[in-house]
């Protein structure tokens, strides 16, 4: 039985050299010191022999068996340092690479202008209301001074809405001068705001116009507010935006819903006034249409024309974000194309 015991140490221990991952030293501890192991097996069968030669040989069993154990750790603590080891090597990071850059998104170029124009007026005592972009044909054009049939409409190319009464009566707002009407319905003066906004036209597109695009309308009503008012205000505004030497020049024009009515410009910055490819070679440049609110239009909303004056503006902030970037077709602002938002 001696024999055996040296036999089956001998064979144990030489497998346990012989193995080269943790797995199967679990296998190889039933075979040998499990229940039904080969050491446990020796061990139970002590009964059977005489009393002297069983102390001496269940000694040898435990001693044995305590070596196996002690031998079975030793080789797991060194097979799991290797996993350890070589799982680091294979895993492993250069903690001082640069990090991976966030991709960040920006606002549109024309949000941006449209926020900074908004900003502006702002910082000049306006307030910012927006308005709905479908809206009736009293708010666009009825209520503007523009009757059914007025030659004025042809101004505006218009997308009518198909409600089934037959009627045109719903439509895409043209432009945001209807929140005027809907700001005074709402309010009693002093009224200062300004409307950003999106507009739409049965246009065909070319470079300076698209179907869709935006506008900001101003309005300001007031006691005693005169010519000089919008003069100071839209110069003023002018300079914010383009640069403080700039020079402001009011021209009259036509809208129905003013008078007098006026386009404003500012003297090319591309060139100062002498003459460019920005300008056109006018030296000047129309940033929006103008005027004093029509005395129609006061009454309309109920209030005093006598009493009350004031003075109202549009413009088109793609036009403002064309002039400022030196682009030359509106078109690229909504084809969608990354190349070209990227650079602002
Ligand atoms: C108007 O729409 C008037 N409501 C402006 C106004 C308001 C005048 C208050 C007086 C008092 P107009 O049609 O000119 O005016 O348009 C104003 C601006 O909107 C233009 O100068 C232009 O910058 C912009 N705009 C007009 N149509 C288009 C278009 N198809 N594409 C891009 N921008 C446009």
């Amino acid at each position: 039985m001696q024999d055996q015991l040296t036999g089956i140490e001998a064979q144990a221990v030489a497998e346990l050299r012989a193995m080269t991952d943790v797995r199967s030293l679990e296998e190889w501890r039933v075979a040998y010191l499990g229940r039904s192991g080969r050491l446990t097996q020796v061990l139970r069968g002590l009964g059977s022999l005489p009393i002297e030669e069983r102390r001496t040989v269940g000694a040898q069993a435990n001693e044995v068996k305590r070596r196996l154990e002690a031998l079975l750790e030793e080789k797991e603590a060194a097979l799991r340092q290797t996993e350890l080891a070589r799982e680091l090597e294979q895993g492993r990071i250069d903690v001082t690479l640069p990090g991976r850059p966030v991709p960040l998104g920006r606002l549109h170029p024309i949000t941006q202008v449209v926020r900074e124009i908004c900003g502006t007026f702002q910082q000049l005592g306006f307030q910012v209301v927006e308005g709905p972009e479908v809206e009736l044909d009293y708010y666009n054009f009825e209520a503007l001074n523009i009757p059914p049939e007025h030659p004025a409409r042809e101004m505006w190319d218009t997308f009518w809405i198909d409600t089934g009464e037959g009627e045109r009566n719903v439509l895409l707002r043209t432009h945001t001068s209807p929140m005027q009407i809907r700001v005074m319905e709402q309010t009693r003066p002093p009224v200062r705001v300004v409307v950003p906004g999106r507009c739409y036209r049965y246009e065909a597109t070319d470079a300076t116009h698209e179907s869709i695009f935006y506008q900001i309308e101003g309005l300001a009503v007031d006691r005693a507010m005169t010519m000089a008012d919008l003069k100071g205000v839209l110069a003023e505004f002018a300079r914010r935006m383009f640069g403080q030497n700039r020079r402001v020049r009011f021209r009259c024009d036509y809208f129905p819903f003013v008078e007098p009515g006026v386009e404003v410009s500012i003297d090319c910055f591309g060139c100062n006034g002498m003459g460019c490819n920005i300008c056109r070679d006018a030296g000047w440049i129309e940033i929006m249409g103008a005027g004093m609110v029509h005395p129609k239009v006061l009454e309309r909303v109920n209030y005093d024309p006598v009493e009350y004056t004031g003075f109202a503006f549009g413009m088109g902030p793609e036009r403002v974000a064309m002039l400022r970037y030196g682009i030359d077709d509106i078109r690229l602002f909504y084809a969608n194309d990354i190349r070209f938002l990227r650079q602002f």
